[in-house]
């Protein structure tokens, strides 16, 4: 099985420590199965020369972002910018690195053997704290209420899909959404994508600093930090606007049958 044309996508914020040894992993772990792999980072204004990294690397193409906005826009932009170099399959996945070069292969060999739209990286062995389970929990039950079934993971950063039916998401959701992926999935599971899960092996995030946590951190017994409930009311009233309510926009979205299938 040959992929003629890769993309990964990453958006990237402070990552300068992690990410050239990440993209390493991931293009020796793919390079049996593609022609080529091209990367395509979406650097959202780092300040610690995260876009340096790649200096002199032929397949990186670094963007760097008018402004800081965060982890949604930018995974966005990532996306465009994939979808923009024409390939024949797409991956996202964070900058911070917390996946295996290893798990690449086999996501990508779900996504054309059992010929998917998109394949969903089910994150193993998360360590995270007690108010990021809650908060997980609850997206979840809303989300599987709305899909009439239950999404493993609905968040999830590691994606491959098929360029067709990540052109209709894309289309669909405005560059500036904070949660995309939830948008997504919930897109996914409504408009009938084929969509198929794979556990994969989620491990601590590269590099030595914490800059590049979008949460900073919980006070003492660790209480949900202030960011991440500011986030998460946004989020839900955005997941609530563009995904849920009677006339949401992405209820509208239908998948495409690929041509020659
Ligand atoms: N912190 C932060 N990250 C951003 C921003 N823009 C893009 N990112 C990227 O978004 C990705 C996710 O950020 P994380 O802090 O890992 O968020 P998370 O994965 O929900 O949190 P963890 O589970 O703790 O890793 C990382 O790859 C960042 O590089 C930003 O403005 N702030
Ligand atoms: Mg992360």
């Amino acid at each position: 099985m040959t992929i003629a044309h890769l993309a990964i996508v990453m958006p990237a914020y402070n990552e300068a420590e992690g990410i050239g040894g990440f993209v390493d992993e991931i293009r020796d772990a793919v390079a049996p199965m593609v022609g080529r792999v091209t990367f395509h980072v979406a650097d959202d204004r780092s300040t610690d020369g995260t876009a340096a990294a790649f200096d002199g690397v032929q397949d990186v193409r670094v963007e760097v972002q008018p402004m800081n906005r965060g982890h949604g826009p930018t995974a966005l932009a990532a996306y465009r910018s994939g979808l923009a170099a024409e390939p024949d399959a797409i991956v996202h996945v964070d900058g911070d690195g917390q996946f295996l070069g290893e798990d690449f292969p086999r996501l990508l060999s779900a996504l054309v053997t059992q010929q998917a739209d998109v394949v969903h990286g089910i994150r193993d062995g998360r360590t995270d704290p007690w108010y990021r389970r809650v908060l997980t929990a609850a997206v979840g039950v809303l989300v599987a209420g709305a899909a009439g079934r239950r999404i493993p993971d609905v968040n999830t950063p590691l994606r491959a899909y098929r360029p067709e039916a990540l052109r209709i998401l894309l289309d669909a959701v405005p560059a500036d959404a904070s949660v995309p992926h939830v948008h997504f999935s919930l897109a996914e599971a409504r408009a009938g994508f084929t969509v198929r899960y794979l556990r994969v092996a989620s491990i601590p995030r590269r590099g030595e600093s914490t800059t590049g946590t979008m949460w900073g951190r919980g006070a003492g017994i660790a209480l949900p930090p202030k960011r991440l409930r500011q986030f998460a009311r946004s989020a839900l009233g955005e997941v609530w606007t563009l995904s849920l309510r009677p006339s949401a926009p992405l209820r509208e979205l239908r998948r495409v049958e690929p041509v020659g299938r």
